[in-house]
């Protein structure tokens, strides 16, 4: 059962020191304010969240698309060096200020959606500086506009050529996390749980890892295949499950008690051509938060959007326009373990908004590559 959306017809918000201090029907606020907007009767939605991104990378991957066009296989493409690794190859090549050139573009196109929190994974270096630099550039996007960035290590997202597999893994589970946890680089750790990616003891060794750090975990499971990732995450409280075509519908309840948000990625989905979507009644019956982002990554969801994605949410998953909405914005806010702090128009929580030029919530959903926002505020202050 989807909760509702709380909408209210003829609202006022006000902010004091960039948080909510009244959210509710106009007839029932009796404060003053200093500044006063007349949004004209448009209609409001907490600032929307992107929750999992690989925002920062160098680099694009056009010509494997065209190659795969022509009929390549993944398998081709990535014996000629292409795939994540070329990926790595154009970061570990990029100095800082490249980085942050090449992101803050495609940064700008989710905030002009209405973005007012983004996650940036990094997963690129593969290796301890590289990811590291991955992640102070990330960090380093929201000195630059206004926006709230969560950070994601996923150095456990493919293999270096240049290390076997086995030092891999010890490197990212010891030196390369100690290194990024000592600079506070992350907010949250995750891994790509695959056939093609880590196997299911290597991502336990990670999230053991990562709790002794006091991190939180998230992971990228069941994309391509079922290895029991989504029931390992929920027996570590992770955050959010991830991609999840292939989870079991069993294992649902589980991720419901453990409070873990199930993030539907439509874009890589449509991008790969799936045909199995990921199991939303059993999700649904179970009282699995859903949540909906971007994936934008150079390889399997080249969609720097978070509008498109929402589309796709309804379009190929049949997912409802309120759990799609609330999947921007309140469970988007629990897969980041921000909850508490963003995703609702409430008293306390930070006031990040995005105001629209729509007659119905349901346009934005609705409507392909019509954004109808009209402007966003964030931390309480109107943000371009
Ligand atoms: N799953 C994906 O679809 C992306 N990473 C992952 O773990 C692919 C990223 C890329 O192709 O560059
Ligand atoms: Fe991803």
């Amino acid at each position: 059962m989807v909760d509702g959306l709380g909408l209210v017809p003829d609202g006022v918000i006000a902010a004091a020191g960039g948080r909510i201090v009244y959210a509710g029907p106009a007839a029932g606020f009796s404060g003053t304010a200093a500044d006063d907007i007349d949004l004209d009767g448009r209609w409001v939605t907490p600032g929307l969240i992107d929750c999992h991104t690989h925002l920062v990378h160098a680099g694009d991957r056009a010509a494997e698309f065209e190659a795969r066009l022509a009929g390549a296989s993944y398998a081709e493409i990535a014996a000629a060096g292409g795939g994540i690794v070329s990926t790595v190859r154009a970061t570990r090549a990029a100095s800082e200020a490249e980085l942050l050139s090449a992101s803050l573009p495609r940064l700008d196109r989710l905030l002009a959606e209405g973005v007012t929190t983004v996650e940036v994974k990094s997963g690129y270096g593969l290796a301890i500086d590289a990811e590291c630099r991955q992640l102070r550039v990330a960090r380093r996007l929201a000195q630059h506009r206004g926006v709230r960035v969560v950070t994601t290590f996923l150095g456990a997202h493919a293999f270096p050529p240049d290390l076997d597999r086995a030092a891999y893994v010890d490197l990212v589970v010891g030196p390369m996390l100690d290194a990024v946890v000592a600079e506070g680089l992350a907010d949250a750790v995750d891994a790509f749980c695959e056939t093609i990616g880590f196997t299911l003891e290597e991502t336990a060794r990670l999230f053991d890892a990562a709790r002794r750090h006091r991190l939180p975990v998230k992971l990228h499971a069941e994309q391509l295949s079922d290895l029991g990732g989504s029931r390992l995450a929920a027996a570590h409280q992770a955050l959010s499950v991830d991609h999840v075509e292939y989870t079991d519908p069993a294992i649902a309840p589980l991720l419901a008690a453990a409070g873990t948000v199930a993030v539907l990625l439509p874009g890589a989905f449509y991008c790969l051509r799936e045909t199995q979507a990921p199991p939303i009644q059993a999700f649904r019956a179970a009282g699995v938060r859903l949540a909906i982002a971007s994936d934008c990554n150079p390889g399997s969801s080249p969609i720097t959007s978070l509008l498109l994605p929402m589309n796709m949410a309804a379009t190929l998953f049949r997912l409802t326009v309120d759990e799609i909405l609330l999947g921007v914005t309140r469970h988007a806010a629990h897969a980041l373990g921000l909850g508490h702090e963003i995703g609702t128009l409430e008293v306390g929580k930070a006031c990040d908004l995005a105001i629209w030029q729509v007659d119905r919530l349901a346009e934005l959903v609705y409507r392909i590559g019509d954004n109808r926002l009209l402007s966003r505020v964030f931390a309480g202050e109107p943000a371009p």
